[in-house]
């Protein structure tokens, strides 16, 4: 994995403080030179044979010694194993150093402009150099289209490439691009590289962080704003993974890289490098760059095994160590380097250190004694940011000025060549060797620890200080030196005035610039959606049984089940459903499921299962088609994210159907589904076991109420609640349609229970009401026999959703029987039915003269009385259509508000106030008041 090290480096870092009491040092220094002499003769290979052997003997003898994870504060690659650079480094560095300036300008722009909108340059300074290695070397676009990769429209970009580069396109022809994630705080720096590759226009670049007052948004054209961070829901063609809450990007590249190996094992989709006619297509990586005070989120963390597990090595991480999160460092007493090495290491990862540019290379070599690695091994982030912050005088006599050793080793040295000593991340030509040997890298995912200095360049105001995260002021000295430190070719008075700069479409630098672009398949960030439509079977022919249910007694839960059965088998859109489970799949009664689709494994079933006799058998299989992410909702909703995307990153249409305890979904990971939504996904989200007192015994972790106040919250979510299969049925039926049919960007989420009861059938006609949010279930007359007349009696409305409108039908009977009209609405949408409301206040206010009647208003005109309404959610869900029930009528609602508890689901009803006598309680109150 490490390329082996120079041999006084090995010299220098074997020796461990145990050895200070080294009970006999001249035994010791024989083992010692024994091994350097086996190295040094027989190569790398076979010194790892023998230590291996030592290893197994120390372990056979129970002699109690680990292996240390961590290796010294070196490069991982060695300097005679670096490929040669293959650019032009002087045209590279100025097209950095362009793309800095661009990006500092927008920044700084901005908030003398507006002093409230923030933006940083600190972080893309610390990583610029790592984003541009990648954009002329790496990072693969999609160009899967019949045309060749073309400029940009936009912009004046210059027409043509070289022949060579032509040649090469069409090599990359089939390629339907790498997935990058973008650390979200450089944003600025991958729109200033946009800007100079002409698809955004300096008027662009002038309304960063200005989304709503752009000429765009105003009238639809000229510059558009640019968003803070990537935002694919804000900047639809061209952001494609949000990130700008830390972790979600880190996990979610993993599940990304996952779900190709997923659509290559399914056959769906060939992700992997192959031949096709004749022509070499690479594999398709996911390369995510991400920040070392990120690796702290739980996210970041918590799928790293899996990656390994899954030996995903289309998985590049490059984490910008530039060792410094908000506040300030990410470990100032220890190495955020070290430990993540020993972190990813210890979790299966290749890990390549990236720690040090190629000018510390002579030094290295003339330390012969090990001075540097000694010196290193006590330094600790915290003052190796100071060092960051101060100049090459300081940084002489407080690094170099440790010891006679290292006070020779900077001898020859001035002071500004020891202020520009480059860390790895800064150097283009170790970035690139670092990234080369992590596409070479076969059967691990690769970490590239990439040592680097936050605010970069930024002078004696920002680099390296407490603050740089969020300076975005400069004066006019700090200007004139940052033009001076990266010899940028603007005026003084260009430079005061923060003028982009954008060079001749002929000079070297845009044409190179260009030409590796096209070499790579074109233009990225890019997100497309152009893709299939995936045709969606008649809804009677597999559905009938929860349409016309006749009375038969089930849980939706198990209609759903049922109902994907029969999708499943559908010729069409079966193969691009994607069943996906947190180890619940046997609560929801989809064990069925196991032996008919598979579990995917990416190595197969390498065991007899202990049921393999039963139907049901636990079957898992590389061509597998449901994805059983075992207990990580977080994992199992970035897998969700990544199937619900691919329509997007892949143009090739599936359909997720994510079904979880309700309770661990948006309560969860709500923040994970948010980041879904801005990134336009479609597909089903299932929260099974819903409501807070359908769910008996489980208690108050287990039992949602809420989970439908948040998905209101989302504003291309669709939340359900429905009572019925039929409605249920509907609903997915609709959902599909929206999504594959008519390739909208949404997403639903349906709640589901598991309480068995009589399912009527659905009305007939209804089913656009079940859309819309509410249809009139059935109207409960006073029963003559009792006594009572229909014509004097007292009427109220009853909504209900879910499983509590079993609790509506009961009251509704017996308020009948007390001689009291109830008409029984069921509710199958809160959410929508206040949206529709909303949407017609918005019009009214908006001076329609006719905005329309809201839905819900509608469908309650004919009922008459008092309107209670009960849901197994707080009461803050039915409170959404307060304002658009029918005036001057009481509007009641009744919910589950409180900590849920363990008890049969008549006590929690009781309990909560929303069984049959508690509804009928609020009615007659309701109607002793108001008559
Ligand atoms: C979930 C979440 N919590 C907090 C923040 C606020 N935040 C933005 S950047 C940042 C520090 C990032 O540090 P690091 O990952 O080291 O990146 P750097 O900018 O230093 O390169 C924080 C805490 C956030 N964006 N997301």
């Amino acid at each position: 994995m490490n390329a082996p090290l120079p041999l006084q480096h090995l010299l220098s870092a074997m020796p461990n403080e145990s050895l200070t009491i080294d009970p006999d040092p001249q035994e010791t220094a024989e083992w010692r030179e024994a091994f350097l002499a086996l190295a040094a003769s027989q190569g790398p290979a076979r010194a790892r044979q023998m230590l291996d052997e030592l290893a197994r003997l120390a372990r056979a003898g129970r002699i109690g010694w680990q292996p240390e994870l961590s290796t010294p504060y070196f490069n991982t690659i060695a300097v005679d194993a670096q490929p040669v650079f293959p650019g032009d480094l002087a045209i590279e560095e100025r097209l950095g150093s362009l793309m800095r300036w661009n990006a500092l300008a927008m920044v700084v722009r901005a908030n003398q402009a507006y002093g409230e909108l923030g933006g940083h340059i600190a972080s893309y300074a610390s990583a610029a150099d790592l984003f541009e290695v990648g954009f002329n070397h790496f990072f693969h676009a999609r160009n899967d289209s019949a045309a060749a990769p073309g400029r940009p429209e936009q912009g004046s970009a210059p027409a043509g490439g070289s022949a060579a580069h032509e040649v090469a396109s069409v090599g990359a022809n089939r390629h339907r691009g790498d997935l990058v994630f973008f650390q979200p705080h450089s944003s600025p720096g991958v729109y200033a590289r946009a800007y100079l590759e002409g698809r955004l226009a300096e008027q662009d670049l002038m309304h960063f962080r200005q989304e709503l007052t752009a000429p765009a948004a105003q009238t639809g054209q000229g510059a558009r704003g640019l968003t803070s961070y990537p935002h694919p829901y804000l900047m639809p063609d061209f952001w494609q993974f949000p990130t700008g809450s830390m972790g979600i990007g880190p996990i979610s590249s993993i599940y990304h890289a996952r779900f190709m190996r997923y659509l290559t094992h399914r056959k769906l989709l060939n992700c992997e490098g192959r031949k096709e006619n004749g022509i070499h297509v690479d594999k398709r990586r996911v390369w995510g760059v991400f920040g070392d005070g990120e690796m702290d989120e739980p996210e970041s963390m918590s799928a790293l095994t899996l990656a390994a597990r899954e030996r995903l090595d289309n998985l590049v991480w490059v984490v910008n160590c530039n060792l410094q999160r908000l506040d300030g460092p990410v470990r100032g007493n220890g190495r955020i380097i070290d430990e993540l090495e020993k972190l990813f290491a210890g979790a299966g990862w290749n890990v390549i250190k990236l720690v040090w540019g190629s000018d510390w290379d002579g030094l290295f070599a003339r330390d012969t004694t090990g001075a540097l690695t000694r010196a290193f091994a006590h330094t600790v982030d915290g003052q190796m940011q100071t060092f960051a912050a101060k100049d090459g005088r300081f940084n002489r006599d407080n690094f170099f000025g440790q010891n006679e050793e290292l006070a020779r080793l900077a001898q020859g040295l001035t002071d500004e060549q020891i202020d520009r000593l480059k860390r790895g991340g800064h150097d283009l030509v170790k970035i690139h060797a670092a990234y080369a040997a992590a596409a070479a890298h076969t059967g691990q995912p690769t970490v590239i620890l990439a040592h680097t200095k936050k605010g970069y360049g930024m002078g004696s105001g920002g680099q390296g200080k407490m603050t740089t995260h969020s300076q975005k002021k400069f004066d006019e000295t700090d200007l004139i030196e940052f033009r001076n430190r990266f010899n940028l070719p603007l005026s003084d008075e260009q430079v005061t005035s923060l003028s982009f700069y954008k060079p001749a479409a002929d000079s070297p630098e845009m044409q190179y610039m260009h030409e590796h672009r096209q070499r790579l398949g074109g233009y990225l960030p890019k997100r497309e959606t152009a893709c299939d439509v995936v045709p969606v079977p008649a809804i009677d022919s597999y559905a009938a049984f929860a349409l016309a249910a006749n009375g038969k007694e089930m849980s939706t839960t198990m209609a759903f089940v049922r109902l994907l059965g029969g999708l499943l088998k559908d010729k069409a859109l079966g193969p691009r459903i994607v069943p996906i489970v947190a180890d619940e799949a046997r609560t929801f009664g989809m064990a069925n499921l196991f032996k008919q689709i598979g579990i995917y494994s990416s190595v197969g079933q390498r065991y007899a299962p202990e049921d393999i006799g039963s139907v049901l058998s636990y079957r898992e299989a590389l061509d597998g088609q449901i994805l059983e992410e075992g207990i990580s909702e977080a994992g199992a909703i970035a897998s969700w994210t990544a199937a619900a995307t691919s329509y997007s990153v892949h143009a090739l249409a599936m359909l997720p159907f994510y079904i979880y305890y309700s309770m661990f979904g948006f309560q969860r990971v709500g923040d994970a589904i948010w980041a879904a939504a801005d990134q336009r996904a479609r597909g089903f989200l299932l929260g099974a076991t819903s409501g807070r007192t359908t769910l008996g015994g489980e208690g108050l972790q287990h039992q949602d109420g809420t989970s439908h106040l948040v998905a209101a919250t989302i504003p291309n979510c669709r939340a359900y609640d429905p009572a019925f299969a039929g409605e249920m049925a509907v609903i997915i039926d609709h959902g599909m349609r929206e999504m594959l049919v008519e390739q909208k960007d949404v997403f639903y989420y349906v709640t589901l229970m598991n309480e068995n009861y009589a399912q009527p059938s659905l009305p007939a006609g209804v089913a656009a009401e079940v859309i819309r949010g509410c249809y009139k279930f059935n109207s409960y007359l006073p029963i003559p026999d009792n006594g009572y007349s229909a014509k004097t009696s007292k009427n109220v409305a009853l909504l209900g959703s879910g499983a509590i409108l079993t609790e509506v039908v009961k009251a509704a009977q017996l308020l009948a029987a007390q001689g009291i009209a109830a008409e029984v609405f069921s509710v199958t949408s809160w959410s929508e039915l206040a949206r529709d409301g909303q949407a017609c206040e918005q019009r009214a206010l908006a001076g329609d003269p006719a905005p329309g009647q809201p839905f819900i208003a509608q469908q309650l005109q004919a009922s008459q009385g008092p309107m209670i309404a009960a849901t197994d959610y707080v009461r803050a869900v039915p409170e959404g259509i307060r304002a658009f029930v029918p005036a001057g009528r009481r509007y009641l609602t009744l919910g589950t508000d409180g900590f849920g508890r363990s008890d049969t689901r008549a006590a929690l009803r009781e309990h909560f106030g929303v069984d049959a006598q508690s509804i009928v309680r609020a009615a007659l109150h309701a109607l002793a008041r108001h008559g």
